[in-house]
């Protein structure tokens, strides 16, 4: 059974694979903070809502923690790193708990690669925020929140 959607809302928050080498190498392209720093802010700016967050190199790994989270979370807040251009299995996992979630990604991603400019998950979630560094989450934190204001009041 999916939670009533009454606030402080609580919010699932997944970073995909070699995120956690933020702040370490490619800072041209992904910034200076570590994914430490970030949380941090993201912390602060949530509050009241709650944020539980896991960053993980395997895609088992993030689909579980999606399913674990429709028993706790209201909402999802998702930088899937390069599993947003290949996995299916992810867009099924996100598609499934029907908690909405919101995309994000650190780079504008139509402004590199060609293979980056596909998503197969944006078509199951709420929306896309990219290309603000750090800020994409959280703008993509402020649109997951209004959301879920605009559901609660519904
Ligand atoms: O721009 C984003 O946030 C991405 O999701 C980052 C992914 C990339 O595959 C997506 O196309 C766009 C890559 C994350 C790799 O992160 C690193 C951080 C520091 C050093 C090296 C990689």
């Amino acid at each position: 059974m999916p939670l009533p959607i009454r606030p402080p809302f609580a919010l699932a928050l997944l970073h995909g694979p070699n995120l956690n080498l933020l702040g370490t190498r490619e800072p041209t392209v992904y910034g200076r903070d570590t994914l430490a720093d970030i949380e941090a802010r993201l912390v602060a700016a949530a509050a009241p809502h709650t944020l539980r967050s896991l960053q993980s190199n395997h895609e088992g790994a993030l689909i579980d923690f999606l399913h674990e989270a429709r028993s706790w979370a209201h909402g999802v807040l998702i930088n899937p790193g390069a599993y947003t251009h290949s996995s299916y299995a992810l867009r099924d996992a996100i598609s499934a708990i029907e908690l909405p979630t919101v995309e994000v990604h650190l780079s504008n991603v139509h402004a590199r690669e060609p293979f980056r400019h596909t998503s197969l998950l944006a078509p199951v979630c709420v929306g896309q925020v990219l290309g603000f560094g750090w800020r994409s989450y959280l703008f993509g934190l402020h649109a997951l929140i209004a959301t879920l204001e605009d559901r609660s009041a519904g």
